[in-house]
């Protein structure tokens, strides 16, 4: 499929998306959001991808936010239809059965900071800023944020940041646990692609249902937790995955994944 706004390489079993309008700081309108949703489904339909990674082009932002021009004209119901339509790509970044890393490369503000933390996880640049800018317009964090930041750092750090709007800096981000790791503006992308290539190179099954367990589980009570991995463990012994890497372990050899 072809994207406007989007651009998307793919190199060593890891696609790499960048949202392609550095112009407007990679704001997000509904075309944007609409290419993310379809790009996202293509990838997770790719057999040939095993894990993506999630960045903003130029220096400036990874998403400096929603489309502040296009929702100032929307009506109640309009506004409604597009926190939805962000809504769904959030939820479909939980679904889809590869990791997805953010490389925050600057500004993640509103829903720029509720696309990252839509994904798996977040690596940054020294750079990079966050904020949930809302408040100050007059809104709330419509794309998950509410939901996503409180279950990632607790209530407190997100109340303070989703009352006040203030914006903190890639260390603060990375000592309340919203960042995984910060990187030089130019090593980002090289760090994050080299993550993405060492998930893609272990059994893709096992990090699919890795993933499952960890998004379901964090909906479940612990019991279900448990009893739910308990499940996915046993289905992969039905796998060639599981038998391969096994027997590679046992023959001191290196495993070759298949998949399946
Ligand atoms: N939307 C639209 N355009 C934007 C946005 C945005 N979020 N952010 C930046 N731009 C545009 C600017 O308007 C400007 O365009 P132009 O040259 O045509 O005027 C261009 O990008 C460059 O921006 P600046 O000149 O402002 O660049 P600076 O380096 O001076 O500042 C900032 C960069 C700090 C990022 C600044 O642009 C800014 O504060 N942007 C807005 C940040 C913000 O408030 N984001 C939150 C938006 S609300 C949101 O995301 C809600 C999500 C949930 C929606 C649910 C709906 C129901």
């Amino acid at each position: 499929m072809e994207y406007s706004k989007l651009r998307i390489d793919t190199i060593d079993g890891v696609a790499l998306v960048t949202i392609n309008s550095p112009r407007t700081m990679n704001a997000l309108n509904s075309e944007v959001l609409a290419e993310l949703y379809d790009a996202f489904t293509e990838l997770d339909a790719d057999s040939s991808v095993r894990a993506i990674v999630l960045t903003g082009a130029g220096e400036k932002a990874f998403v400096a936010g929603a489309d502040i021009k296009e929702m100032s004209a929307m009506s109640s119901l309009e506004g409604h239809r597009f926190g939805k339509a962000g809504q769904r790509v959030m939820l479909l970044l939980e679904k889809i059965t590869k990791p997805v890393i953010a490389a925050v490369n600057g500004y993640a503000l509103g829903g720029g900071l509720e696309l990252a933390l839509g994904c798996d996880f977040i690596y940054a640049s020294e750079n990079a800023r966050f904020a949930f800018p809302e408040v100050t317009l007059g809104i709330i964090p419509g794309f998950g944020g509410t939901q996503n930041l409180p279950r990632l750092i607790g209530r407190g750090r997100a109340s303070e940041l989703i009352f006040t709007g203030k914006m903190i800096t890639a260390a603060k981000a990375c000592e309340w646990g919203i960042v995984n790791e910060i990187f030089e503006a130019g090593e980002l992308l090289v760090k994050a692609m080299e993550s993405a290539r060492a998930i893609a190179s272990v059994g893709s099954l096992a990090v699919c249902y890795s993933k499952d367990a960890i998004v379901n589980g964090l909906n479940m009570s612990k019991e279900d937790g448990f009893r739910y991995e308990a499940s996915l463990f046993g289905v992969l012994f039905s796998s060639e995955d599981q038998k391969e890497g096994m027997s590679a372990f046992a023959q001191k050899r290196k495993a070759e994944f298949k998949g399946k």
